[in-house]
Order: C-alpha cells, then sequence, then structure tokens
C-alpha cells in the first residue's frame, strides 16, 4: 500500500514471540501489538500524486522526462478490490500507475501488483500471435511450435469442432474460463456453444466459491455478496463501513483484497468494530484482528452449527425477524438438537475451546450488525454449499441480513455472472445434460469417458497449475484430441495445446474487466496498443463465430454471422447490448459508468438509481430494483419462491435429498481430516445436480465415520492458497518484481512440527501426499497449527522469468490433492485439505 509511516511488526519479532499453547490464540497476545497498529491503517491508502515520489515533496513536478502527457482511467486486471488505476503515458509509453484519489473506498490505494499491471505490457515473454504444433509430444517441453495467422488458426479450431459435431459428438466440446477476462465473454462462449449444440462451458465459479453464491440464492434468492463498500446511496450512510462485528471465515483479505480490506480497517479505527478471524493459520489479516482462531482445516461447518446451537438454545436469535421473515427456524432447532451439535461436541472436532465457539456465538448474536465475510478458506472444503447455507441461517436467525452493516458476504460471488445477449436467431441443436460442474471433473471425462468422453477443449487460464491432481490433469491433456490454450504466457498449459492463442492484458483494451465483491463494476479505457497480434477474448469468439460460418455444411452462413455481429467488436456496443437485455442494468450505461470516480453497483434499474448496496433492505430502492429483476418480484423483500428466508422447506428438502443432501446440514468433512470423522461417499450414480440443474452430479451418502487409516503414513494436514499479496496465480510469476519479491515457495510449518521433523528454517523440504510429493522451502512459523502446513499454490515448471531472479522451478502444488473430494451440489474442489509427511529434501 502507499502509505507514509505505517508501523510493522516484522517476522523477525513475530517469530521472538510467545509460542502458541493453545488452538485458540488471539493476535493481539501473539503479536503483543496495540490499537496503534489499527489506527495506523487510517493512513493506508493515501495516495502520493505520482508513485515514483520517495519524499514529502514531489520531486517530480515540472519534471520533463516524468510529466505524462496523458492520464489514461484504467483498471487492475488482479483481485476484486477493484482499483482504478490511472495510467500515465508519456510518448506513447506508460511511464507510471497512480489509484484513484476520489473513490472513498480506494482512496487513492492500491498494491503491489497494481504497478506489475506495467509488467503484463512490456514483457519479453508475451506471447505475441498465434502458433500450431508442429512436433514434439503434448506436455513435453521439446514441443515445437510455429507462427501462423489468426484466419489459419480461427479455421483449424472451426474446423475440429465442425467435424466432432458432425460425427454428433458437440457434448464432447468444452471450455473452461477463468475469472480473469473482460466481462461478457463467457456469454459469447456460451453463444458459440448454444449455436454448436455443447453443454460444456464450464464458469470458473466452481473452482473458484460458487457454493457461497448458491447457498445465498437458495437462503435469500440471489446469489450475491449481500452488502457494498462505502456510502449507500439509497440511505445515504455507510453500509459495510457501519458494521460492529466483522467475522472472517477462511479469507485473508490483507492479501487477497488489500485495499478493500484496507477500506474496512480505515472504517474500523472509527467505529471500533470487533475483528476475528478464522483460520488455521496467522496471515497479516489475523494480524489486524482482536482475535485469531485457528481450527481444525475443513472443520469449519461444525464451528457453525454449534454457534447456531448455542444462538437457539440460549434464545439469543432476533424472535421478531425470525418470526417475520423466516421459514424453518422450528425445524432448524430441532436439528440442532435432535443431533446435539452443542459447543462441546463441535470442540473436539474442531479444536477450538468450549469458551471460544461460545464467545463467538454470543458476541456475533448481540454485536449488531455483524457483517459475516468467507472467501476461498471456506469454498474450497467438500461441505462448502452445506457451511455456507448454515452461515446464512446465522445471519438469517440473528437479523443480520437485509440490513446496512450485515449479510453474508461471501466474496466472489459478484456480479455479473452472466450478461444477456439477445435470443438467438435461427434454431439451435438440443443439447445433452452437461458434465458434473467444475473444470476438474474434465480430467476425469477425458480419460475414463465416464458419463462420457470430452475430446476438445478451449481454456482461459493455467489448469495444469490451477485444477486439483496434477498428475491426472497431465495424463488427461496428453489425451485431449485437440486442445486450444488461451493466455498471456507460454505457461505450463501451452506445452499440451494444438493451437495457442495470444491474449491482451488489461491495460491494452477498453472494456469492463474486474469487478469488486459488492457487485460493482467501473468501465476502463485502453493505455496503449495490443502487443504483437493478441486480441482480447471476446474478438476472439466473435471470430470464430465469422470462422465456423465459413466452414459449416448444415447451417448457411448468417447462422454464425447474424448471431455474432462484427459490430460488437466494438466493447461499446457490446456493452449497450448488454445492458438492452439484462434485467436490473438499464442504469449502468457506459456513459454513466465512464464519468464515475467510483464503480457502480448491480442492481441498477435506471440512470437516476443509485445502485443498490444491500439487499433485501426494507426501503423503496431495494424494491424498485427487486422489480427490475423480474416483475414477480414486486413487492418482495428476498427472491426466494415464498419471498422469506428458506432455512428450510419441504421444496428445498425434496430437491437437495435427490443428491444425497438435507436442506438442514449435518456435520461432514473430508476423509483426510485428523481423528474419525462423519465423512463423505461417493456413488456410481450420476444425478441431476439440483443446485446445477444443466448438469449431471453423483449421489453421495454422507454420515460413514473415516478410518483414519491415511494419517499412519501420512500423519499431517496440508492446506493451500495464495502465497502473498505479490502474486495473483500464475501470472505475476512471469514478472520480474513477482518473482523477485516471491521467487521461493515458503512451507509454512510450526517450529514443533519441522523439529520432530527435523527440518530447520530455510532447509529445503519435501511434502508428500497419497498422490504425489513436490519441493519447498522451509518457513518455521509460529503461527500455524502444529498439525497442519501451508502450501503455496501457483508456482510451476515453466516460470521463465525464474531465470533472471535465479529462483526455482517447481513442480505444480496440485499435485498433493485428490480430484475425487468435490461438493457435488457447487462443483467445488476440496483444495484446502489433503493428508501428508515432511521431510528434509
Ligand atoms: N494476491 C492475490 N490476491 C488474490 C488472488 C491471488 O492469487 N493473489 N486470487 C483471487 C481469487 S480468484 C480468489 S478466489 C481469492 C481467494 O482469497 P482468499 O480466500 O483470501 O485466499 P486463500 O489464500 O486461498 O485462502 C484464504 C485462507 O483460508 C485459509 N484456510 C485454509 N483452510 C481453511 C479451513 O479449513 N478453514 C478456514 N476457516 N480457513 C482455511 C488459508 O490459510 C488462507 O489464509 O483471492 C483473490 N485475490
Ligand atoms: N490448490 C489450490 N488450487 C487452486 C486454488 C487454491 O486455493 N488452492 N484456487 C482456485 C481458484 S479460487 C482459482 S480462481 C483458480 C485460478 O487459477 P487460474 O484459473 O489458472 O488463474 P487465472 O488467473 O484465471 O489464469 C492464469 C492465466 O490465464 C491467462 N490470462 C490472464 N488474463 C487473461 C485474459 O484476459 N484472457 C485469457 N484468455 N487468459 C488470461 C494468463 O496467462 C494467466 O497466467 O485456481 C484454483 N486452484
Ligand atoms: S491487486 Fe487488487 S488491491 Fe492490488 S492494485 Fe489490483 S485491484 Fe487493487
Ligand atoms: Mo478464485
Amino acid at each position: 500500500m502507499t502509505s507514509k509511516g505505517r508501523k510493522k511488526t516484522s517476522r523477525r519479532s513475530f517469530l521472538q514471540g510467545v509460542a502458541i499453547s493453545t488452538a485458540a490464540v488471539t493476535g493481539v497476545e501473539l503479536l503483543k501489538k496495540d490499537v496503534a497498529d489499527a489506527a495506523d491503517a487510517t493512513s493506508e491508502g493515501q495516495c502520493k500524486e505520482i508513485s515514483s515520489q520517495s519524499t514529502e515533496f514531489d520531486l517530480t513536478e515540472k519534471s520533463a522526462a516524468l510529466q505524462p502527457d496523458k492520464i489514461v482511467n484504467s483498471a487492475c486486471q488482479f483481485c476484486n478490490s477493484l482499483c482504478r488505476l490511472k495510467v500515465h503515458v508519456k510518448d506513447g509509453r506508460i511511464v507510471d500507475v497512480l489509484g484513484e484519489p476520489d473513490d472513498p473506498v480506494q482512496a487513492g490505494g492500491f498494491c503491489i501488483k497494481g504497478p506489475m499491471m506495467t509488467e503484463l505490457v512490456y514483457n519479453r515473454f508475451r506471447l505475441k500471435y498465434p502458433m500450431k504444433r508442429v512436433a514434439g509430444e503434448k506436455g513435453s517441453t521439446d514441443s515445437q511450435f510455429e507462427q501462423i495467422s489468426w484466419d489459419e488458426a480461427l479455421s483449424i479450431i472451426a474446423g475440429k469442432f465442425l467435424a466432432l459435431r458432425d460425427l454428433g459428438e458437440a457434448r464432447a466440446i468444452a471450455n473452461k474460463t477463468s475469472g480473469r477476462l473482460p466481462r461478457g465473454t463467457g456469454s459469447l462462449v456460451g453463444r458459440y456453444f448454444n449455436l454448436l449444440g455443447s453443454p460444456n462451458d464450464t464458469d470458473v465459479g466452481p473452482v473458484c466459491n460458487d457454493a457461497g453464491g448458491n447457498a445465498l440464492a437458495w437462503t435469500f434468492g440471489l446469489g450475491n455478496f449481500t452488502n457494498g463498500y462505502g456510502i449507500d446511496g439509497a440511505t445515504k450512510k455507510e453500509d459495510l463501513g457501519s458494521a460492529k462485528f466483522l467475522l472472517f471465515l477462511g479469507t485473508n483479505q490483507a492479501e487477497t483484497h488489500p485495499v478493500t480490506f484496507t477500506y474496512l480497517l480505515r472504517s474500523r479505527a472509527k467505529t471500533k468494530a470487533k475483528l476475528i478471524v478464522i483460520d488455521p493459520r496467522l496471515t497479516p489479516t489475523g494480524a489486524q484482528a482482536d482475535e485469531w482462531i485457528a481450527p481444525k482445516p475443513h472443520t469449519d461447518l461444525a464451528l457453525v452449527l454449534a454457534m447456531l446451537y448455542h444462538i437457539v438454545t440460549h434464545n439469543l436469535y432476533d424472535a421478531a425477524f425470525v418470526h417475520s421473515w423466516v421459514l424453518g427456524f422450528d425445524e432448524l432447532k430441532q436439528h440442532l438438537k435432535s443431533n446435539n451439535y452443542t459447543p462441546e461436541w463441535a470442540a473436539q472436532i474442531t479444536d477450538v475451546p468450549v469458551s471460544k465457539i461460545k464467545f463467538l456465538a454470543e458476541t456475533y448474536a448481540q454485536t449488531k450488525p455483524a457483517a459475516i465475510f468467507c472467501n476461498a478458506g471456506i469454498s474450497h472444503q467438500l461441505n462448502a454449499f452445506d457451511t455456507y447455507r448454515c452461515l446464512a441461517f446465522l445471519a438469517a436467525i440473528t437479523g443480520n441480513i437485509g440490513i446496512s452493516g450485515g449479510g453474508c458476504n461471501f466474496m466472489h460471488n459478484t456480479w455479473p455472472g452472466g450478461l444477456n445477449l439477445p435470443p438467438i436467431e435461427g434454431k439451435i441443436p438440443k443439447k445433452d445434460i452437461a458434465l458434473p460442474v467444475g473444470p476438474d471433473y474434465f480430467a476425469e471425462a477425458i480419460i475414463s469417458g465416464q458419463p462420457y468422453r470430452l475430446k476438445a477443449l478451449i481454456t482461459q487460464g493455467n489448469p495444469l497449475l490451477a485444477c486439483s491432481n496434477t498428475a491426472k490433469v497431465q495424463q488427461a491433456y496428453r489425451h485431449l484430441e485437440f486442445y486450444v490454450y488461451t493466455g498471456l504466457f507460454m505457461e505450463e498449459s501451452a506445452y499440451y495445446a494444438d493451437i495457442i492463442l495470444p491474449v491482451t492484458s488489461g491495460f491494452e483494451m477498453e472494456t469492463v474487466y474486474m469487478r469488486r465483491d459488492d457487485r460493482a463494476i467501473r468501465w476502463q479505457q485502453q493505455v496503449v496498443p495490443p502487443i504483437g497480434e493478441s486480441k482480447p477474448d471476446w474478438h476472439i469468439w466473435i471470430e470464430l463465430a465469422h470462422a465456423t460460418a465459413k466452414l459449416d455444411k448444415r447451417n448457411p452462413p448468417q447462422y454464425w454471422q447474424d448471431n455474432f455481429p462484427s459490430s460488437w467488436k466494438d466493447y461499446r456496443h457490446l456493452w449497450t447490448t448488454f445492458v438492452a437485455n439484462t434485467p436490473g442494468m438499464a442504469g449502468m450505461t457506459q456513459q454513466r459508468l465512464s464519468e464515475r470516480s467510483e464503480p457502480l453497483r448491480w442492481p441498477c434499474p435506471t440512470v437516476a438509481h443509485p445502485g443498490v448496496s444491500t439487499l433485501y433492505l426494507d426501503h423503496p430502492s431495494w424494491y424498485q430494483a427487486a422489480e427490475s429483476l423480474d416483475v414477480k418480484n414486486k413487492g418482495k423483500r428476498f427472491l426466494t419462491p415464498s419471498g422469506k428466508v428458506e432455512i428450510y422447506t419441504s421444496q428445498l428438502q425434496k430437491q437437495l435429498t435427490k443428491a444425497g443432501h438435507s436442506a438442514l446440514p449435518i456435520f461432514y468433512t473430508h476423509p483426510e481430516v485428523t481423528g474419525r470423522n462423519p465423512t463423505i461417499e461417493y456413488l456410481a450414480e450420476l444425478v441431476k445436480n439440483p443446485v446445477n440443474p444443466h448438469a449431471l452430479t453423483h449421489n453421495v451418502k454422507l454420515g460413514k465415520l473415516s478410518t483414519g487409516e491415511v494419517h499412519k503414513q501420512y500423519p499431517l494436514m496440508g492446506t493451500t492458497g495464495r502465497s502473498s499479496v505479490v502474486h495473483f496465480h500464475s501470472v505475476t510469476h512471469w514478472t520480474y518484481t513477482g518473482k523477485q519479491k516471491n521467487g521461493v515457495r515458503l512451507v509454512q510449518i510450526h517450529p514443533k512440527t519441522a523439529q520432530t521433523a527435523g527440518i530447520e528454517n530455510g532447509d529445503e523440504i519435501i511434502v508428500e501426499s497419497p498422490r504425489g510429493s513436490i519441493k519447498g522451502t522451509a518457513l518455521l512459523w509460529q503461527g500455524i497449527r502444529e498439525d497442519t502446513i501451508f502450501v503455496p499454490n501457483w508456482f510451476g515448471s515453466q516460470q521463465k522469468m525464474a531465470q533472471d531472479l535465479g529462483t526455482p522451478y517447481y513442480e505444480a502444488a496440485n499435485v498433493l490433492i485428490d480430484q475425487k473430494y468435490y461438493d457435488n451440489l457447487s462443483g467445488q474442489q476440496a483444495f484446502k485439505c489433503f493428508a501428508c509427511r515432511i521431510k528434509k529434501a
């Protein structure tokens, strides 16, 4: 953050601090920090006029060399803090990147990655033109590729897809999107797949955080982050900034959403709101907290069930709200009691003391408004949908939903999920039911052909690092008949490709790219022309449709051309089309977005509407927006079938039972969690997924006790996640700054655990799981449970920037993780749990 005079606790002083003796230790005790630290946050995010300035005087003023010719309003393509980046351009070159001081949430701030956007533009490793494979085995680094024209590349792809379709195998063609895309790309992919007749265009959601959105939709009606950052235009008051209690589960926002987290800290310095962070390890987020609680990984569901139990049995709930707005409270109460989900029970499973669980439940219920925030630490559990549902129940029974400063802020369930295009002209083929959602299932379908085989695939993102069980993904991608890789660099996945397509980075396009968690978006101007022959994704799909038109023998060219007008290549035109066809966005015109310093939130039914901050707020502004989404919503507060919060209804029960679940979740967890716990069995039978009804899923049986057998060989638990604020998935590993700051894979291990294994700080180590092993460097860290290690993801074997910095090349961390374990409702992969052992390399 560009801040002045910030006090820091160094890692050294931290390591010299007190050892952790119990699972629940306060960040305060551990770091011996005081409230001054929190007050310090107020200085965060203060913008300096020119970022390269390093004193309080602006010594770049009148610097002939550094005065920009123009400043372009672009945006960052990395995290969901959605910073505006004001890009200084001199003589056609980017010379500086600053934040937006006129956006009160951003307050001029940005993180280390903002300026790294420039390193995506000027980068000798950028893919610059389309290529095709000419020699070498798929996956081998000896693979040879040769430059081809866009015309040739797109006609090869179209020809292959049409050939499969004509054999009656349209469903064998799939696409996997990434979260890093110009908005609306998924709608164009979906349209192309509709015309082709394949159901297998998957969104990044099931890999990322869909479970949260799914649970919200099933409980409250909309699948989105419920509250907003900054001033709510309807009430003219702070929304999340007015929270009195911030409960974070499985989210390390200090490193993953630094600027919006800074906004929360800035607000908290005024409100003195309590912040409690629940995470098996101490992160920079936990360091800011009043209390850090470290449960055993993958057991949050037990913690939340016990909080519910304590609130219900001690009458700590909001009886008036429950009476007016909640369906199924009595059934929930009965369920908690009959299963005996007491704090004592949960303490045994989670390893969090009983008193802590009770304290947590009481504080949450009695400190209103209380806002819950969750992210990948919850989403990447095999019980994610059920855990998120229980968290939604917590908010519902305490009346913390539909109020400013409260809500269920399940991150990365922002808007837009889909942007609508006009109805398709012409008759489209009937589609089969889709494969189980989540691209991680693709590997299984390619290898086993169950329930049917995938043969051709396009991806955005880097599945060879991002998907679970890398060895299986490698095997599958070698077997694919046809694979198209799109991306910025020659990443691990590109070596498996038949065709490689170069895409433009964020500064090279006028578009709407990232989105803020609270459903807000902003318009961004193009800063520089595309590098080489690279194209933005939406151009690729429009041009692919036109290439397909030329080769299709079944349909007239208009079938493709009319449904993909070339005018959409102008993003303004495409955006106007989205605005005209998507409910709730009539007020989000390009003109309005361009004129604002702040992003604008959906839903936003008219240009006079401020955009909704708090969903379900009992306020005319919300009712107007709700009705714009669907006329049937007229007068409804919650957008469920009943218009109320739905904890239990017979309809919910009927639907969820079909896939082995219940409207009232029981506790179960990953079989590789230590101890003997109720777990999950995947049945051979595939059923229609009630949460994703276009797709199949495995039926499951919940509750069978795990044997603990795996822990005889692999006594520890591993979890994964982001290495630090420096990296954004794999892409920043291709920047000099990224590799320079964080080029070594540091595996966090508790000192006692390391000592038992004969490992010292800085030792080269090997981490082994039943699937495979990886190398890393031991980072002894007192802020992690003794039974758990943390392995950062997205270090890869082809990240050429390592050459420049002399850092190692690494195997994907996902070799450690089993693809079998996933949430059969949301499709979320259990990235956050694996049995393991460690040794010195
Ligand atoms: N710098 C940076 N920022 C990013 C990204 C990035 O790659 N780099 N990626 C973006 C994306 S796509 C996403 S989805 C988000 C993810 O953002 P986060 O969810 O904040 O990131 P993670 O590091 O995956 O996981 C968060 C925390 O969950 C903890 N955790 C692990 N297992 C458990 C568990 O069982 N229970 C609980 N309560 N916690 C657990 C981990 O220790 C970790 O600190 O970040 C976004 N922002
Ligand atoms: N073990 C473990 N695995 C995980 C996770 C975890 O926490 N632990 N997290 C999961 C989560 S939440 C996510 S979101 C995924 C992220 O993993 P990915 O989906 O692979 O990450 P991305 O950042 O989307 O994509 C990486 C590459 O996409 C390319 N790219 C960048 N911008 C664009 C663009 O505009 N268009 C196109 N076509 N390509 C582009 C770049 O070459 C970039 O390096 O990983 C998942 N995998
Ligand atoms: S990565 Fe996030 S916090 Fe950092 S500059 Fe980009 S949008 Fe802002
Ligand atoms: Mo994600």
